[in-house]
């Protein structure tokens, strides 16, 4: 079978093993997997009709992928759609060339080629992958999955629970709206918001749980533009123990509030109360799922408790500032596009460009700045613009003030952080992993659009 697939030259595949940028720890175990994108019928309801989609395996999601901490992921990526693909393994600290980024990290897989990704995990927790060009169509149409790097292969016989949401735009016959797709309009407001919410790809799924014990939840937003909230039961607070797939100091929350590309994991002390699952984003309560309670446990589920690395000290700190502009009823006038400066109208309804980073209109060959290896390194985010935005930082993961719950501000370890309109927030990070890493929007129809950059570590 290997020898049939056409594989594209793929230098950093061989190349790594001897050249980690992190090889303290010797891994454990390859842990092979194969992904292939192509078009399939799924069904989020029984008996109901099928929907067109593009998935991983034909699984909506695609198939979770599980490994140890410091194993080694390979995965085959075969691309059988009609358009070249990558694909992104979210909250990775990876190698710069497996980051599935086109242009910067490797070049596009086109239709009928393969791919090999490997890759170490160096942290424990919630991560995901998706595919990386045109992510506001190919994300949108179903081409993501969880991954999950667990600590001590406690996923098997615990109360481990995925709960993966999505928002799609579907017609009544649970067809997708591809019309919208592109639309000029969700592109310059939030992104384009859909109708129907599933949970792990079904809508409002029964989820089994063991009768009593304690549960861990993994929560992961998956939808290109909406920001999600969650509430259990009757609004009971829940212990967030993990952002992003990093160990926080434990905080309790009624609201499990997600941006696109986001992941809380929160720990519930005693399963035999879980009734259902609400979102409540809209301001009507939507109920997301049922729990049911099956067999007798009595787990009691390990938890790291501490983030690979502490707050760091900001004494010499690289301050980079990012201005971010643009969108509907913002005050960017004008922009830098391809090295000239044009009017943002002329550039909406021209190029489809409306966001902008210090005044440019960014793209995968936009650099923001040049970093030092081992810099500790203070991104000053101002969302100067009337939107929510989902910030992500590729193969880093930093440290951010959260104002993201409510009334609390709390320290927290991301990759992704969602920012409110007018707030100025400090991403915080040691840029200790060389290469071309991407700094945008997750809300995909802003990236597309302009709010995306990378930042070049030395
Ligand atoms: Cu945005």
């Amino acid at each position: 079978m290997i020898t049939r697939r056409k594989f594209i030259k793929n230098t950093g595949a061989g190349l790594f093993l001897s050249g980690l940028p992190y090889s303290s720890k010797a891994s454990n175990n390859i842990k092979k997997y194969e992904l292939t994108a192509k078009k399939a019928k799924h069904s989020f309801e029984k008996n109901q009709n099928k929907t067109d989609l593009w998935l991983f395996n034909d699984n909506c999601p695609g198939p979770l992928i599980t490994a140890n901490k410091n194993d080694v992921i390979e995965i085959i990526f075969n691309n059988q759609l009609d358009e070249p693909s990558a694909v992104h393994w979210h909250g990775i600290r990876n190698i710069n060339s497996m980051d599935g980024v086109p242009v910067l990290s490797q070049p596009l897989v086109e239709p009928g080629e393969s791919f090999v990704y490997r890759f170490p995990v160096k942290d424990a927790g919630t991560f995901w992958y998706h595919a990386h060009n045109k992510a506001w169509e190919q994300v949108t149409r179903g081409l993501y999955g969880p991954l999950i790097v667990s600590d001590n292969d406690q996923l098997k016989e615990k109360n481990d629970i995925l709960v993966l949401a999505d928002d799609w735009l579907l017609n009544e016959n649970l067809q997708m709206d591809v019309s919208s797709l592109g639309n000029l309009h969700d592109w310059s407001h939030a992104g384009r918001y859909g109708n129907r919410l599933t949970i792990n790809g079904v809508f409002k799924p029964n989820i089994e749980v063991f009768s009593s014990g304690q549960a861990r939840l993994r929560f992961l937003n998956t939808a290109n533009a909406r920001v999600l909230k969650f509430m259990l039961n009757d609004d009971i607070y829940v212990r967030v123990i993990a952002s992003d797939g990093s160990p926080c100091n434990p905080f309790k929350t009624n609201k499990i509030v997600l941006g696109p590309g986001q992941r809380i994991d929160i720990l519930i002390d005693e399963t035999s109360k879980l009734k259902h699952l609400k979102e409540v984003s809209t301001g009507n309560v939507l109920v997301a799922a049922t729990f049911e309670p099956k067999n007798q446990s009595i787990s009691v589920l390990d938890f790291d408790k501490n983030p690979y690395y502490p707050f760091p000290s900001l004494n010499n700190a690289k301050v980079i500032n990012i201005h971010m502009q643009g969108g509907a009823m913002g005050n960017l006038k004008s922009a830098i596009f391809n090295g000239e400066r044009r009017d943002l109208r002329d550039l909406a309804l021209n190029e489809t460009k409306l966001w902008a980073f210090n005044e440019n209109v960014g793209d995968y060959n936009y650099k923001i700045g040049n970093l030092k290896l081992e810099e500790i390194v203070i991104l000053r985010c101002w969302n100067d613009t009337m939107w929510q935005h989902s910030m992500h930082l590729h193969g880093h993961h930093f440290w951010v003030t959260s104002k993201e719950f409510e009334d609390l501000e709390i320290n927290l370890l991301r990759d992704t952080y969602l920012m409110q309109p007018g707030e100025k927030a400090d991403l915080i990070f040691i840029a200790n992993n060389p290469g071309k890493w991407l700094f945008h929007c997750h809300m995909l129809e802003h990236n597309a659009s302009g709010m995306i950059g990378y930042l070049s570590v030395n």
